[in-house]
């Protein structure tokens, strides 16, 4: 960052509004020096492989293969010695066979659809809850909430970690939590003007649909108390962030995680947004070469792989979760010790290569948000002719031009030719959680 976006972030930077003091949920956590949180890391790092190797069959059976015991693993280099946990080994041992405790110690189960087959289930202890709620609220100060705010929390309830993981954080932050959930638009833009909240919790996709219902009631969201956004749970674009920015009158933070590794505040951005705090004293991360599984240098893009370090329900050891991101640790201008993720920009499984060009939705949505007259809502299909897959981008706009401009410019920052079909304002489906970015009507492979 420049030393003049420096400066003019860094009063606000940990200020808190009420007390002019720079504020941390947990400071002596975030600003550990390193060489203390690689001794904690260390030592948490044994204790779960410990607790996996003795609890649960499928990480024994792995380590015993690798020909390891968990005494083999002495630093922090020995991870890379350990197997991966994979998505699929979830769905092989449903629904609770990588659980470390018994299913009566469990305080919570939560659980993700997915598109194929089962669905993954997660299970918490009492403890972990609490765990969650605390890296929770440190994400959201770290996102430049503060206690007693009003925090509208448009995140789905139920068993999606979203609304839950959020709810918990806000109130172990000493917020007032709007329990709203997805949905009913029209009430949620009345509730959070009247009820004054300064920190919107939702998916990128749905903070826009809240921004496009309030210009269509005539109400002005951007001269309300509306502060700071917590957007996640899905992959989205800087363009996207400036275009909810601006619509909203807030500043749009991004957040990341995973139901399998814990749920929302696995990484949170702080106020600098460039890039999110990854909590190592809870999480180890390493960036992968996902074809050959061997570590990339910082800096280089691949996939991210996850090890909990203080999970008791279901400890993850090296978990692959698709994601494609960059690591950083140099330092932060807001004082956080810990490694930053570079923007999420999709994930593995959802890269589409179209004759031989690899594109991810969050691609062509920065090219269609930078179009004037072109709405921010869109769907890719995919098709498959003959050997070939064929993408087509479904927009929105009143323009006759709108055709070939999005064609074009598809073509030429991104790379790929893609047919264009043009609807009617409000004729793409809109979100109320994640987005459905991709219509994948490819045979199935059987
Ligand atoms: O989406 C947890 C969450 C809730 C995160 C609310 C942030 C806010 P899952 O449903 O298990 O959990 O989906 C996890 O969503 O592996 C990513 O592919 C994607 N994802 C989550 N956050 C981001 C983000 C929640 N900030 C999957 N940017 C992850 C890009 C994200 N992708």
């Amino acid at each position: 960052m420049t030393a003049v976006l420096q400066a003019r972030y860094a009063p606000k930077i940990h200020t808190h509004p009420r007390t002019s003091r720079a504020f941390f949920f947990d400071r002596a956590a975030e600003t550990m020096p390193r060489g203390a949180l690689q001794k904690l890391q260390l030592r948490r790092l044994r204790a779960t492989v410990k607790e996996a190797y003795d609890n649960v069959a499928l990480h024994r059976g792995r380590m015993e293969a690798a020909g390891l015991r968990p005494r083999d693993v002495r630093s922090l280099e020995d991870l890379r010695r350990l197997p991966f946990t994979l998505k699929s080994d979830l769905r092989d041992h449903y629904p609770f066979g990588l659980f470390a405790r018994p299913r009566a110690k469990l305080s919570r189960l939560h659980a993700s659809s997915g598109t194929t087959g089962k669905p993954t289930v997660v299970g918490y202890t009492h403890r972990d809850i609490a765990t969650w709620a605390s890296l929770m609220a440190r994400s959201f100060a770290c996102a430049g909430a503060r206690p007693g705010d009003v925090v509208h929390n448009a995140y789905g309830y139920g068993l999606f970690t979203g609304g839950l993981g959020a709810h918990y954080g806000a109130e172990r932050l000493g917020a007032t939590v709007v329990p709203m959930s997805g949905g009913s638009t029209e009430r949620q833009v009345l509730l959070i003007h009247d009820f004054g909240a300064r920190v919107l919790c939702a998916t990128p996709s749905y903070a826009l649909n809240i921004a496009e219902v309030a210009e269509r009631e005539g109400a002005d969201l951007r001269k309300s108390q509306l502060a700071i956004g917590l957007f996640g749970a899905e992959p989205w674009s800087e363009a996207m962030r400036r275009e909810i920015e601006q619509r909203l009158g807030l500043k749009a933070v991004d957040i990341y995680g995973l139901s399998e590794i814990m749920g929302p505040g696995v990484a949170v951005e702080c106020e600098a947004q460039d890039g999110l705090h990854g909590w190592e004293d809870h999480f180890l991360f390493e960036v992968i070469d996902p074809d050959s599984g061997r570590p990339v240098a910082d800096g280089q893009a691949g996939e991210l792989v996850i090890t909990t370090l203080t999970k008791q329900a279901l400890p993850m050891i090296r978990y692959r979760t698709r994601d494609i991101t960059r690591l950083t640790r140099e330092r932060c201008a807001c004082g956080r010790t810990h490694a930053r993720l570079k923007r999420i920009t999709g994930r593995n499984d959802d890269m589409l290569i179209i004759r031989g060009v690899n594109v991810y939705p969050s691609q062509i949505e920065a090219v269609l948000i930078g179009l004037e007259g072109i709405a921010p809502h869109y769907q890719l299909v995919v098709e498959r002719r003959g050997s070939l897959d064929e993408l087509t981008i479904e927009v929105e706009s009143a323009d006759p031009g709108a055709q070939e401009r999005v064609r074009h410019h598809v073509k030429s920052m991104v790379g790929v030719t893609a047919a264009v079909r043009v609807l009617k304002p409000g004729e793409v489906p809109r979100s109320q959680g994640k987005a459905v970015r991709v219509r994948d009507l490819r045979p199935k492979a059987s």
